[in-house]
This record gives structure tokens, sequence and C-alpha cells, in this order.
């Protein structure tokens, strides 16, 4: 018998590369997709299989992690042998836009679920794997930060996962469930959400260097993190799910960079050459060099990037390093991707859809390229 997995937050960037992986090893695959009024499967719909046919193993069902029924009817309907909670309001700087909803979702989420399983007595059956994070560490305790490191959260979100985080230690511990966590440090890809710092770069330098926007408006760039790949992230969350007993454990990378870094990088996978210039909120990236023929709109001189204070925070988390020596002993766990790969992946990815849009401008064709970030 095919093993069953259940995954909220399927159409998010870990959920869709989460199913590709427990296709590829047999598994029968649920998810979660939320009601949108266009379609938000775009991520899995390579995965689509026609209902029609028998046997399907990727199933999508509607549900809502603040719909409490819905969880139970889906989860007593599928009886999974794994359930994988990534859904979430993940956006650290919304979540001080909506607080409540971020609460509600991401931590009481969590406890809904895990309630459902132990409703239906599923506890002995389904193990549960929850997508912890390095934002509970916030203000950093401790260089690097790993599993004993005390939390100190800095956003709503970070306190909503603080909640998520300890109610499955909690039904670890009261129940005996083997339920987990995962306490992953950022990790980015193609298919990363376009708002995330990284991809807001990737997307918005390959787009100015076409010609279809003029100026890249960051916050805070001196923010340091510890990026990793998602793909091999979500290799990591599945292998939690198979040891003898539910442990958590922290996966990150153990080097970190700058978010300036990341931009200097990105700019010259697209062969622009970029000098910072200014402090604070006059700081600004000009180019001073470009080479290839990626960036056809681009001229010495040009500004294109500089700092808007709206996308500061209300409390910002400046620095997180990672380290992943447990994940690394006892799961014998390396990432594969190295962050300068995964830039160039993205880049190269944006820069296909720029050079698209920019085509299709120039034959006169209205094409209408979002920037609001
Ligand atoms: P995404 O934002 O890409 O995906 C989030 C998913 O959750 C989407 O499928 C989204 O649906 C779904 N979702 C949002 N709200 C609800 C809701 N109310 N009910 C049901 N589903 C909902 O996140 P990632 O894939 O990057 O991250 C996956 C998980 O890991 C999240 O919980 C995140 O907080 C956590 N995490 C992520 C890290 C990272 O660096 N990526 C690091 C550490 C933790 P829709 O597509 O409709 O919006
Ligand atoms: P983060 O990721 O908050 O770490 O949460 P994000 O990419 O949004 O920010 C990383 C850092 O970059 C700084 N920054 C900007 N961020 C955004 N989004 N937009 C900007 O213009 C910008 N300029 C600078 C931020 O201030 C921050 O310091 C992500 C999410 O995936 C969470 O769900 C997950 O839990 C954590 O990673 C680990």
């Amino acid at each position: 018998m095919a093993k069953r997995a259940l995954i909220t937050g399927v159409t998010g960037q870990d959920g869709s590369y989460l199913a590709e992986l427990l296709l590829e090893k047999g598994y029968e695959v649920h998810g979660i997709k939320r009601r949108a009024s266009q379609f938000n499967t775009q991520r899995v719909d390579h995965l689509y299989e026609d209902p029609h046919i028998d046997n399907q193993r990727f199933v999508l069902h509607y549900g809502d992690l603040s719909d409490s029924s819905n969880l139970t009817r889906i989860i007593r309907e599928v009886c999974p042998d794994e359930i994988y909670n990534l859904g979430a309001q993940s956006h650290v700087a919304v979540s001080f836009e909506s607080p409540e909803y971020t609460a509600d979702v991401d931590a009481m989420g969590t406890l809904r679920l895990l309630e459902a399983v132990r409703f239906l007595g599923l506890e002995k059956k389904t193990r549960f794997y929850q997508a912890s994070t390095s934002e509970l560490y916030g203000l950093v305790q401790e260089i690097p930060q790993k599993e004993t490191t005390p939390f100190y959260p800095r956003s709503p979100y970070a306190v909503a996962k603080l909640y998520a985080y300890w109610i499955t230690v909690n039904y670890r511990e009261a129940y005996g469930m083997y339920a987990c966590n995962g306490i992953l440090f950022n990790h980015e890809s193609p298919r990363r959400g376009e708002t995330f710092v990284t991809r807001k770069i990737t997307r918005g330098l390959a787009n100015i260097a076409q010609g279809l926007e003029k100026c890249l408006y960051m916050g805070n760039l001196n923010a340091l993190r510890d990026w990793g790949h998602a793909k091999d992230y979500v290799r990591m969350q599945w292998m939690m799910l198979q040891q003898d007993t539910a442990e958590d454990f922290v996966i990150a990378t153990g080097v970190q960079y700058s978010v300036r870094d990341f931009i200097r990088w990105s700019a010259a996978e697209l062969g622009i050459e970029l000098r910072f210039e200014g402090e604070g909120v006059e700081e600004r990236a000009v180019v001073i060099g470009v080479t290839g023929d990626d960036a056809p709109a681009l001229k010495i001189g040009d500004v294109v990037v500089r700092v808007d204070p709206r996308y500061f925070r209300p409390a910002e988390v400046e620095t997180l390093l990672g380290d992943p020596a447990k994940a690394k002993e006892r799961l014998g766990w390396v990432p594969e991707i190295t962050v300068q790969q995964m830039c160039e992946e993205m880049v190269a990815e944006d820069l296909k859809v720029a050079k698209r849009h920019a085509f299709l401008r120039f034959h006169g064709h209205d094409v209408a390229v979002s920037v609001e970030s």
C-alpha cells in the first residue's frame, strides 16, 4: 500500500516541491488549496491528474486552516500516514498589517490540525511535520542558532509560529504523537513568492535589465540571512518524519550573507556591475558596467536600486545564521545547492519571463508587469 500524505500549503513554494518529492517516492499525495477568485495552483499544475481516472495519486481538496470542521473532514477522508503543515500567512512584513489573521492561521491552524488528528483517534497512526522557522530566534541570543538556542520572536508572524512550535511539542509529549518541528532558515527558489526579498531582487533586476521597470525600491539592505534552496529543505522535511522517534531539527546552510550581497550577485548574473553609494535611506546602487546582452535597457550611471523606508519593518530581525550540525550528524543531511547556484537559477528563470514580456511590448502588445511588492 502506498503511503498517503496530506500537505497544507501545497500551492506554495515548499508545498509544490514536497508534493513532487513524495510523488517520486510513490506516495499518494493530498493537498489543501484555498478558494481564490482566480486559479492559484500554478506551482502544482504540472502535477495535476484528471479526477476521472482511477488510482489518482495527486488530489487537491478545498480547505482553509481557519476552518476546523473542514480540516477534520479532510483528515477523516484521507486518513493520512503523514501530515505536513506548510500552510501559513508566511510573510513577516504582512503579519504586522494582519496580526490577528496571522495568529488564527499560523498558530490556531496548527492546533486545529493536531486536535483533528486526536479527535479522530489517529494520534498513533498519523505523523505530523510543523513548518517552524528561524524567525523564532528573532533578536538572536546566540550565534549561530541551534536547537537549544532560546527564542525571541520579533513579529506577529514569529509569535504565532512560536505557539505552533510549542503546541507541536506539547502534543508529542502529552499524547505520544509523532510530531516534530523543522526549524528552517530562509530557503528560496524560482518558485519563491514575488514579495520575498530574493525573488523581489531577481525578478526586479531582470525586469529593469529588459526595460520593463526603472528602479527597485528596497528595505533594510544590511539584513543578514542564511539562505538555502527549497529543494534541499523539503527533502529534510520528509527525512524528519522517517525516524524512529520524533525530534526537532534546525535546517540551515551555516553561511550568512546580506541583502546587498544578493543584489550584487543577481546583477552580476545579468552582466551588470553595481556600485553602492550613500548611506541609510540615501543608499542607492549605480550601474558602473554592463557586459553581454541581457541588459540592453541599461547604461552607465543608471540608478537601479534605492531604499524606501516603506519596506522597513516595525521590528527587524537583523541577523540569522543557523547551525545544522544535528541534522548532518543524525540524518546525514547536507544542502546540495549553494546560494550562488540558487541565485543563478532564479535570475535565469526571471530573465526568461522578462524577455518574453519585453518582446511582446516591443511588438505592440499591452503587457502589465506588476511591480507592487
Ligand atoms: P508560501 O507563502 O509560498 O506558501 C504558503 C502556503 O500556505 C500557500 O499554499 C498558501 O495558499 C497557504 N495558505 C495561506 N493561508 C492559508 C490558509 N488560511 N489556509 C490554508 N492554506 C493557506 O510559503 P513557503 O512555501 O515559503 O513556506 C512554507 C511554510 O514554511 C510556511 O508555513 C512558512 O511560514 C514556513 N517557513 C518558510 C520558510 C522559507 O524560507 N520559505 C522558512 C521557515 C519556515 P495560497 O497559495 O492560496 O496563498
Ligand atoms: P523573512 O524573508 O522576513 O526572513 O521571512 P524576506 O525575504 O521577506 O526578508 C528577508 C530580509 O530582507 C529584508 N528586506 C526586504 N524584505 C522584503 N520582503 N522586501 C524588501 O524590499 C526588503 N528589503 C530588505 C527584510 O527586512 C528581512 O530582514 C522568510 C519567510 O519565508 C518566513 O515565512 C520564514 O519563516 C523566514 O523567511 C525564515
